[in-house]
């Protein structure tokens, strides 16, 4: 079934259930004089390369091939389109490597083809924290598909990520693999309800007029709550411990410290927003929320091209109901003019979907650990990790 993965250090399908199976590392390192040297064989027409995404022309060629290349539903209508802000962004976090920002080029025409990338993370999972490799970005070029160049690239950065003395993963993916850590749901609140349906987004419902679903998913135009407040430089400490006492309770999440909290979190125009409720009393930082911009492009439509889309990323509420603090990020998302606000089952967002009018998607996403076993699978509600 999975030839490749078969192969691989993952949780197998035929291992689902075994909890005679110990949790941790499925396989202990391997000395580091026996990680292999040289790169992996590719086909001859192509060559690694390590992406310098300080180089304005690099980064232009990993954006072209993954707005041409990357992610698209499951009717093909829509592809991701990360800008060039975020890719560096999300590939340049405190300790990054370089080296796991690898494309694949044709030898002859330099063309790139191929992508996929790692960064380093702190993952807490249960009461052991994880040094590992995020990986991100896998894309081969749809004129290159299904010539198992993927296995290739997967290794690869593998073999980076060991260089480094690092032994785990963490991954997502809309398809299934050998085996989920948890499956998630995506929700969507429209904004912009017209476009959306214009564009094949989504539909009128049944017995709805455009006017009474326009009416439907009016915003007011200013948040609501007392103290909220866009993050600012110095509330990185007070976010940073609000973030890691919040996210104690579930089963596998990020340790963030303050570097990591002003590189993921401090609003960048764009790419990612933030805001806080600063209790008027007090001045204490209470609850907090943020999102991050994935644009999507818009394969078929005449009218527009690019669909704006905000993903929920982060969000902790302590003293505002998490309903009130989810409310106000929709009005500053709609006040930012993006058409649609996205978001996982993920933590504890099952407490306002429904209520502030999200319905769920036709995508699922998968999200897997390499060279680590669960015990059990987890609820998504258990999870409290956001990849980008
Ligand atoms: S998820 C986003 C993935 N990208 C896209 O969906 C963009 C559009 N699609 C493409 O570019 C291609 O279809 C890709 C596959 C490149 C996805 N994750 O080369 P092939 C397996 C893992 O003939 P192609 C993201 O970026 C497939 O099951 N494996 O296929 C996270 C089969 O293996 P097996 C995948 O379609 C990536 C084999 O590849 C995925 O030409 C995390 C077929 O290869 C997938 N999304 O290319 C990667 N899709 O026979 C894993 C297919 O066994 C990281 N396959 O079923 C693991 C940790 C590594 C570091 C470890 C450090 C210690
Ligand atoms: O965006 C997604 N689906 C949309 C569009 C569907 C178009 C036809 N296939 C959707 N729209 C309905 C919205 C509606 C609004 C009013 C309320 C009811 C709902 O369902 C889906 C997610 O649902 N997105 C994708 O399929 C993109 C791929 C997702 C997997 C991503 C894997 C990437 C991993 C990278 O690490």
């Amino acid at each position: 079934r999975h030839k490749f993965w078969e192969t691989q250090p993952v949780g197998q399908f035929k291992d689902v259930g075994d909890t005679s199976l110990p949790e941790g590392p499925i396989e202990q390192p391997t000395p580091m004089s026996e990680v292999k040297q040289e790169p992996y064989n590719l086909p001859a027409p192509y060559e690694w390369v390590t992406c310098d995404l300080d180089s304005e022309e690099v980064c232009s060629e990993v954006y072209t091939l993954l707005t041409n290349n990357y992610v698209e539903d499951d009717e093909n209508m829509f592809r991701f389109n990360y800008s060039k802000e975020f890719l560096r962004w999300a590939l340049r976090p405190p300790g990054y490597f370089r080296s796991w920002h690898i494309g694949v080029r044709v030898k002859t025409s330099k063309k790139l083809v191929a992508f996929i990338t790692g960064i380093p993370a702190k993952i807490r999972v249960r009461d052991a924290v994880v040094l590992l490799a995020e990986v991100n970005f896998l894309c081969v070029h749809k004129k290159l598909r299904s010539k198992r160049l993927a296995p290739v690239m997967i290794k690869e950065v593998t073999r980076r990520v060991h260089l480094e003395n690092i032994w785990q993963a963490a991954y997502t993916a809309g398809v299934v693999l050998p085996t989920p850590i948890t499956t998630c749901q995506y929700w969507h609140r429209s904004l912009n309800p017209k476009k959306l349906i214009d564009v094949g987004f989504s539909r009128l419902g049944a017995r709805m007029t455009m006017s009474r679903t326009i009416k439907l998913y009016k915003l007011p135009e200013q948040t609501t709550t007392p103290g909220f407040r866009k993050m600012e430089p110095h509330d990185v400490p007070a976010v940073t411990r609000l973030l890691r006492s919040y996210l104690n309770q579930f089963a596998v999440a990020p340790d963030f410290d303050e570097n990591d909290v002003e590189h993921w979190l401090l609003p960048k125009e764009d790419v990612v927003d933030s805001y806080l409720v600063e209790s008027p009393e007090s001045h204490e930082i209470t609850d907090f929320c943020s999102f991050y911009t994935l644009p999507s492009s818009i394969l078929g439509s005449q009218t527009h091209s690019v669909l704006k889309a905000a993903y929920s990323y982060y969000n902790v509420s302590t003293k505002i109901p998490l309903l009130q603090l989810m409310n106000d990020a929709l009005i500053v998302a709609k006040k930012k003019e993006f058409d649609v606000f996205n978001a996982l089952d993920v933590m504890q967002n099952e407490t306002f979907l429904k209520e502030l009018k999200f319905g769920p998607g036709d995508g699922k996403l998968h999200y897997y650990l390499y060279n680590y076993r669960l015990k059990h699978i987890l609820k998504s509600s258990e999870l409290g990790l956001v990849l980008l």
